[in-house]
């Protein structure tokens, strides 16, 4: 039994993490089987991550590590029509897009004011004083150390999304004209550059970074046959 710990829904999408959006996304991929739970915040996950997956009985915390678990377990390789040169290109597609560029969409959640303001309602609108009242200054105090860390927090707002519509432009050339980033079917990167641009294009939370992103008609249509493809109800 594979259990998805996640969190619920928001901005319209299945998921307002791109982490989870790109495991669920896998699993639909994969055609395995899966339960949803949805947690409100990754210290009630069972890994204190989100996303978190136990698989009878195992838990884990990283939707790489979780994807690694579950391709040994059931035997399967959704990349395997790959080369070794596709797939290396892939690893560096998701190594740009998770440890570079989800910095960049999460600087603009957090620490743009009028975007924060949006964001403190989706996340925390639902807690009852006094939780309402400290909690969402604590998340955000939180994010922004990250962001320190990662020589964002105190940058030039211009300079922070430029280096994110840089993200976005090799993105954008890397498909060109092609349905999926490798070829004509969507192998596991697709879950990754999906759920990244879908957290990107959808949320009502405005930057240049978005903007950009919409400016690339090859990326917003992946986007749209990628939703079609995977969650074609939601
Ligand atoms: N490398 C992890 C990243 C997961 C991640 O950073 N998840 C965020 C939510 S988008 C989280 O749980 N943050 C809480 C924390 O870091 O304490 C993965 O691929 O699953």
């Amino acid at each position: 039994m594979i259990a998805l710990y996640q969190f619920p829904p928001a901005f319209g999408l299945p998921n307002p993490s791109p982490f989870c959006m790109k495991l669920e996304t896998w699993l639909r991929l994969a055609g395995l089987e899966y339960e949803v739970r949805t947690v409100t915040s990754p210290g009630k996950a069972p890994g204190g991550k989100l996303p978190s997956l136990v698989v009878d009985g195992k838990t884990l915390t990283d939707s790489a590590a979780a994807i690694r678990h579950l391709e040994q377990q059931f035997q399967l390789d959704v990349d395997s029509p790959l080369s070794a040169e596709q797939r290396a290109v892939c690893e560096a597609i998701e190594r740009l897009l998770e440890d570079h560029l989800y910095w960049i969409m999460l600087y603009s959640r957090w620490m743009v004011p009028a975007n924060w303001r949006v964001v403190r309602r989706t996340f925390f609108g639902d807690l009852r004083f006094p939780l309402s009242a400290y909690l969402p200054g604590i998340a955000q105090r939180q994010v922004r150390s990250m962001l320190q860390a990662q020589g964002l927090a105190e940058r030039p707002r211009d300079e922070v999304y430029a280096l994110g519509c840089r993200d976005i432009d090799v993105l954008s050339t890397l498909l060109g004209k092609k349905p999926f980033l490798i070829g004509e079917e969507p192998v596991r990167v697709d879950c990754c550059a999906y759920g990244m641009l879908a957290n990107i294009i959808k949320p009502p939370v405005e930057s240049k970074l978005k903007a950009h992103t919409l400016d690339q008609t090859n990326l917003v249509a992946y986007y749209e046959r990628m939703s079609e493809r995977f969650f074609p109800a939601e």
